[in-house]
């Protein structure tokens, strides 16, 4: 009855009200009370609470807008050869040789590996991979690597998607014949958070390559020497595969302030890593801090250092990394990674498609068919609307990233971190805290695993509202992290300059610190006796699971009474893989090659009095019923 008051009234407002106007409108002199209005809002407020706002309510659940992935257009044939093929009929030193002098400029494409671990918290699936994987050969074979491997991959897969990390690998390697595959490992620490037995490095690195890697990425959380050069040897010794070690980029080399990781302190670095048998150069610059003119120096460098081609990797967090790469390809690298468009950016890496037309009609301009990208940015596009509940929440760029240092991969993790303790309200603080620890353990690489201690410690503190100077202060009563007396012990390494005494007392109390290997505390594993006893435990497993299971062993045994429950859930597509099916609806899933089956769901029953509900399905057409318990 309010809605129409005077205020609101067309002829009064526009000047035509006439004397007679108050007499012959007594209804617009009511005037809606406070309490009318409120009362009204509630209304409001409890009809988006029951039946959401129609504006936004169907856009929660993907299902409702659903968008079908388009596969890119490519022809059933065998793809061009590529760099795979070129690595095989040269061998790891002629190639790196070759590779040095090309006068193009080589791409690694890292949308299957670092883009959705940085975008989407690493859960790409690996049906939405193999979709496109081979068209992906057909289409650009002239890429010279792409990054499908290792990392935090080889934990989530097992953990959250509950699929094989090496059945990916193995049906990668099978659609993509022509190209280099690319894996990031931890050095001593595998894909792990902690240091293993050698041996179990050596195992891991050979079953990869027979599995499929070509390109090992090799780099240490704390650039430290020893926890790399056991690893190259094993690539070199134990594969003919290519190694790539890496320098982590941190700090600024421009910044005069920044006296600790300085040009003279990478170059030096990288002459020790070619001089340990490395094929490859990388730089890691794994939170995006490499500045573009600080590119020109550290690649010009570089390139007057050591002998070998240079592979350069950075992250888009604070969106200035085009700009980077347009001086790091002026200044000499060889390769630069990239992701396809709509999973570049941000704390992913730069957009490939748009990098390639950064250099079109430079001399160093390498040709793709910008067509067929801009298809995979929107088969990519399409697919991410399914992962939608693991992104990070980061809008745009920011140079926030020069101050806090966070890694590009940790970043999409650290948010949820936060947020499972009740710290979200607090980000800001997290972040500065992680920058404060950094300082306070004596200015450290950060990356994984020495990046997820910060980041506890950073949580630790808010959570517990510690300030540095409160910390060593208190100190001595404080229970600190187990990963960061870990850290401290020297578990995963030394840090340049070793780690403040001050603090390491505070946080070991009276434990010993190691100052070598930690490796080298370690019992080698008995392959030999492990093998008959995993079998015995897990019948039918392979020597892959049971390499899993060495690196996870809790993981694994989850993920093995999983996939014994249910099989191989790595065939169900996405959408139901997350969000199941509604009544109606309908799933094709490819049981075997070949084989297919149709699931539809018809309805589901009303909870019965042992709290289970009837589902009924039907499978390639005939009725099936399933009782399943309600867990809400
Ligand atoms: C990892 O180790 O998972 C990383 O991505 C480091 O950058
Ligand atoms: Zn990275």
């Amino acid at each position: 009855p309010f809605l129409k008051n005077i205020v609101g009234n067309e002829e009064f407002q526009t000047g035509h009200a006439t004397v007679d106007f108050i007499k012959d409108h007594p209804e617009l002199f009511q005037f809606e009370t406070r309490q009318d209005r409120a009362t009204r809002l509630l209304g409001f407020i409890g009809e988006t609470v029951v039946n959401g706002n129609p504006d936004v309510r169907n856009l929660l659940d993907p299902r409702a807008n659903p968008r079908r992935p388009h596969i890119p257009h490519f022809e059933y044939t065998e793809p061009a050869p590529g760099t795979k093929q070129k690595l095989d009929e040269l061998g790891p030193e002629k190639f790196a040789e070759w590779l040095r002098n090309e006068p193009l400029i080589h791409y690694t494409d890292t949308t299957l590996r670092d883009a959705h671990q940085s975008l989407l918290a690493t859960r790409m699936r690996t049906w939405d991979m193999l979709k496109v994987a081979r068209a992906y050969a057909q289409q650009h074979p002239q890429t010279f690597s792409l990054e499908v491997w290792g990392g935090a991959t080889f934990d989530v897969a097992l953990r959250f998607l509950h699929e094989d990390p090496w059945e990916r690998l193995a049906k990668l390697r099978e659609a993509i014949p022509n190209i280099l595959l690319q894996m990031l490992i931890r050095g001593a620490n595998g894909v792990g958070y902690k240091a293993y037995p050698d041996n179990l490095t050596e195992r891991f690195v050979q079953q990869a390559a027979e599995t499929g890697v070509d390109v090992f990425r090799i780099f240490d959380s704390l650039n430290w020497m020893k926890g790399m050069e056991s690893c190259i040897g094993f690539v070199r010794n134990k594969t003919n595969r290519l190694a790539e070690a890496s320098i982590c980029y941190t700090g600024d080399i421009m910044d005069p302030n920044r006296t600790k990781y300085t040009l003279d302190y990478y170059l030096k670095l990288a002459k020790q890593l070619e001089d340990a048998g490395a094929h490859i150069l990388c730089i890691k610059d794994m939170a995006g801090l490499l500045k573009p003119y600080a590119a020109t120096e550290l690649i010009e460098g570089l390139r007057n250092t050591v002998k070998i081609p240079i592979h350069l990797h950075t992250h888009d967090t604070s969106s200035l990394q085009p700009a980077t790469y347009a001086k790091a390809v002026e200044a000499g690298v060889n390769v630069i990674d990239v992701a396809i468009g709509s999973l570049s950016g941000l704390t992913s890496q730069p957009n490939f498609n748009s990098v390639v037309e950064m250099f079109r009609g430079t001399p160093r301009h390498r040709e793709f068919n910008q067509h067929s990208l801009n298809e995979f940015s929107n088969y990519w596009e399409a697919v991410r609307e399914m992962y939608y509940p693991f992104e990070s929440g980061l809008k745009a760029g920011t140079s926030e990233v020069f101050q806090h240092e966070i890694p590009g991969g940790q970043y999409s993790n650290l948010r949820p971190q936060a947020a499972s303790l009740g710290l979200l309200d607090k980000f800001e603080e997290v972040k500065q805290r992680f920058a404060d620890v950094n300082m306070m353990f004596g200015d450290i690489v950060k990356v994984t695993p020495s990046s997820k201690v910060v980041g506890d410690m950073a949580l630790f503190m808010v959570s517990n509202s510690l300030t540095p100077q409160d910390v060593m202060e208190k100190g001595e009563s404080l229970n600190f992290p187990e990963s960061v007396r870990e850290l401290f012990r020297g578990d995963i390494g030394q840090p340049e300059g070793g780690w403040p005494a001050e603090l390491q007392k505070l946080i070991l109390k009276n434990e010993t610190p190691f100052t070598d290997r930690p490796n080298e505390h370690l019992a080698p594993i008995d392959f030999d006796k492990e093998w008959p006893a995993f079998q015995e435990k897990f019948a039918g497993a392979k020597f892959t699971d049971m390499l899993s299971s060495l690196l996870y062993p809790k993981v694994f045994e989850e993920y093995w009474a999983f996939r014994q429950k249910f099989g191989n859930v790595s065939k169900v597509p996405t959408s139901t893989f997350f969000y199941g099916l509604k009544s109606g609806e309908e799933t094709i899933i490819e049981i075997a090659r070949g084989k297919s089956v149709i699931v539809r769901l018809e309805s589901v029953g009303d909870i019965n009095e042992e709290g289970c509900r009837t589902i009924f399905f039907t499978l390639n057409g005939q009725t099936r019923n399933l009782q399943v318990r309600d867990q809400s």
